[in-house]
């Protein structure tokens, strides 16, 4: 005997059969949920009585799709496939009560159904494109049957949650039950409604669909303009344009195209990018109870300042805002002003919120003001004094068991800490410009952070809807770091002979949403520079170093802020300042370089291994505890493909032994640079992948 509880109940009263999913978190449909609600059918329909069988889900959802951790296994029978072709033409009509969530899988069972009831709150949603792959359980077919080629299509390319009323309007669900209540209740009175005439059946694949052949071609060409390098958002099209046949002939084409999604390495990239998401926040310190955070405070009114600022309103808490003088307090202000603007220009919240938010933000000079918030973060410029002196006076005001957080990028955590008498409460809380958008946040853990201390920061992440990242304290965290060594690679490559806008291009070509040097113009080139100042008195004298960017710098050149850096933006579109050029001859002429062609491959190759290197050595340093931290820094903060999974998923895509020989190759030219991490020599010693570290850690 065992105590597991049965994922999948049958119940029967009277001519009612109500089958329950019952599978924690999200009901996802294993394989044991497949068999069990098989089972539940067989037993309904052998049961002489039973004239209507109810499909709900127990706890927080219907159903979240097929189970996600599935896929790449060898699929075990019975599928969901089969499962809702058999539902759709049962002798016995099966409607379905959704709550929660109904999302893939659990969409496509509810399709099969034959009526479907809604309960306030409700979201429906396809959103398997997201995973790289496409409904394969008939939703690409029934979809359309339902709301037309153009809106599955819309749907499932875009893989959005659709709210209840909206599902209801456009025919998704066949009633809502606007007052909600209990799903079994709801699955009862609906059955009851069935038998007694008043909530209609009928099998959706049975319907059929209008050709919509411009809908078709739109949606193709806009899939080429936005996301040229997904696989799956084309085969979702082509598998919704099959829908016009007789249903089991669309579905024969829908799971010959799912299989080639389910085959792709966008696949496997996009998977293991939704766990990374997740996996975050399985810290050590999980277990520990966060401090409270209703009061938040923030030190500096600049971007970033500003950004965490409207963050945090934006996510429902009161803001005190600091900043040393009142013009700047006002920049501040109106920065915050301006950012709530925009996010309701673009449908984040509406004009009464945005008054809220706002309304709950105080400014202040004066640091005294901050004695009663719970948390306090400081993000004024990167100055180790200055930083220290607001961390003396914050030990001086902040009520005891105040988080003391710094949003520096770079700097020594416990060296600040130190000048407070509460090490313990300090933390660093590294947020990504512009901080309202931006999800990552790196959870930086000085030495002596107290374990509540770190629960809190990632409790904040929560709120704020960010992806919080552990990190140790080293020069740059995880992600600076990692990008201070690949950045290198890239000038390198340009003072070696390639072109800034190729080493660009070949980067977007691979995925990224913008190449380094795009990225440094964006960024500032005098943020860069000074950081580069900073390091200079402890660079090593066999480490090669490239002037170009400053050189570039020295003219006040910074990038789109001065209307040139790498780029010229005075025109329509950005072109390569042509000044650029010469300065790059003239740094390989003084360098004594004979510059050389590199390919496109190349240049990927060279800066991936870069970063790859660079990445095993802060896992060896133990600044980032497992690979798929890694991978989700540099998803959610540095624009990294998410169809590659990040960068320790792609150098499992690469090999151990293929990335060790690479770095040997290139030290021939550069050992200084290039050397190969003593962690991946072992590994690719081992054959071992970084894969398996994240299950072993
Ligand atoms: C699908 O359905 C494919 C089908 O079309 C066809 C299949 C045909 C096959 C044919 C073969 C021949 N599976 O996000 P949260 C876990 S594809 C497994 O923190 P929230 C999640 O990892 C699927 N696990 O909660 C986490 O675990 P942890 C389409 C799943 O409230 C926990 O649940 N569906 C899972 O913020 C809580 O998740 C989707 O893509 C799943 N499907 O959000 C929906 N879903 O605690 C994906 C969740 O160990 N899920 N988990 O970390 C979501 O969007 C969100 O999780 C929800 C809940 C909105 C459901």
């Amino acid at each position: 005997m065992t105590d597991t509880p049965e994922p999948v109940t049958l119940e029967i009263e009277g001519p009612v059969a109500l089958i329950a999913f019952d599978n924690p978190p999200v009901n996802a449909m294993s394989h044991a949920v497949r068999q069990g609600l098989a089972t539940c059918l067989d037993r309904a329909l052998a049961e002489a009585a039973v004239e209507v069988i109810a499909l709900y889900g127990r706890g927080r959802a219907f159903v979240a799709g097929a189970d996600i951790r599935e896929f790449g296994k060898p699929p075990q029978d019975p599928t969901l496939p089969d499962i809702v072709r058999r539902l759709e033409v049962l002798e016995k009509p099966v409607i379905s009560v959704l709550h929660g969530v109904a999302l893939g899988g659990g969409l496509e069972l509810a399709l099969a159904t034959q009526a479907r009831v809604g309960l306030a709150g409700l979201r429906v949603g396809l959103p398997e494109v997201a995973l790289g792959i496409l409904p394969g359980a008939g939703g690409t077919q029934r979809a359309p049957r339902l709301v037309g080629i153009a809106a599955a299509i819309e749907m499932i390319t875009t893989g959005r949650h659709v709210p209840a009323g909206e599902a209801l309007e456009l025919g998704l669900i066949d009633r809502l039950d606007p007052e909600g209540g209990d799903p079994r209740d709801v699955a009862l009175a609906a059955a009851e409604d069935v038998l007694a005439g008043r909530l209609a059946t009928r099998r959706v694949g049975e319907i059929r669909v209008a050709d919509d052949p411009d809908a078709i071609e739109a949606a193709k060409e806009k899939i080429a303009a936005k996301s040229p390098h997904l696989f799956s958002p084309l085969k979702c099209v082509e598998a919704v344009a099959a829908s016009t046949r007789p249903i089991d002939e669309g579905m024969a084409e829908e799971r010959r195209l799912f299989r080639q999604c389910l085959d792709s390495p966008q696949r496997a990239g996009l998977i293991h990018a939704f766990f990374a998401e997740r996996a975050t926040t399985k810290i050590p310190e999980a277990g520990a109870t966060p401090r409270a955070l209703g009061r938040i405070g923030v030190i500096g009114g600049g971007t970033m300042g500003s950004g965490i600022a409207t963050a945090a309103l934006l996510a429902g808490c009161g803001v005190r805002l600091n900043e040393r003088d009142a013009e700047a307090l006002e920049r501040g202000r109106a920065t915050i002003a301006r950012n709530l603007d925009g996010a309701v220009k673009r449908g984040k919240l509406d004009a009464a919120s945005r008054e809220a938010a706002e309304g709950r933000l105080v400014a202040s000079i004066a640091l005294e003001d901050f004695a009663d918030v719970n948390l306090v973060i400081e993000a004024v410029f990167e100055d180790m004094d200055v930083k220290k002196a607001i961390f003396r006076a914050l030990d001086g005001i902040c009520r005891p068991g105040a988080v003391l957080a710094t949003n520096t990028s770079y700097l020594d955590i416990d060296e600040i800490a130190a000048e407070t008498g509460r090490p313990e409460d300090v933390i660093g809380l590294h947020f990504f410009s512009p901080a309202h958008v931006m999800r990552l946040l790196e959870v930086v853990v000085a030495e002596r952070t107290a374990p509540d201390v770190v629960a809190t920061g990632f409790a904040l992440a929560k709120r704020l809807k960010k992806v919080p990242v552990r990190a140790g304290v080293c020069d740059g965290f995880i992600g600076n770091r990692i990008l201070t060594h690949y950045r290198k690679a890239a000038d390198y490559l340009v003072l070696d002979g390639a072109r800034p806008d190729q080493v660009d291009d070949a980067l977007e070509g691979f995925g990224f949403a913008m190449g380094p040097f795009r990225v440094a113009d964006l960024a500032g080139g005098d943020i860069g520079w000074a950081t580069r100042k900073r390091r200079a008195p402890t660079r090593p004298p066999e480490e090669r170093y490239s002037e170009i960017s400053d050189r570039i710098a020295e003219r006040g050149w910074f990038g789109r802020k001065t209307g040139r850096g790498y780029y010229d933006y005075s025109g329509d579109a950005p072109v390569p300042t042509p000044e650029v050029a010469e300065i790059i001859a003239a740094e390989r002429d003084r360098a004594g370089i004979v510059p050389r062609d590199f390919t496109d491959p190349e240049i990927v190759e060279r800066y991936m291994t870069a970063m790859v290197s660079e990445a095993v050595r802060v896992l060896e340093d133990g600044i980032a505890r497992r690979p798929i931290d890694i991978d989700a820094t540099f998803l959610f903060g540095y624009g990294f493909p998410r169809f590659r999974g990040g960068p320790m998923h792609y150098a499992d895509t690469v090999g151990a032994a293929e990335l060790v020989a690479r770095i040997e190759r290139y030290a021939s030219d550069d050992p200084h640079f290039w050397q190969v991490p003593e962690m991946l020599r072992r590994m690719a010693r081992d054959g071992t992948t970084f894969a398996e570290l994240n299950e072993e850690a």
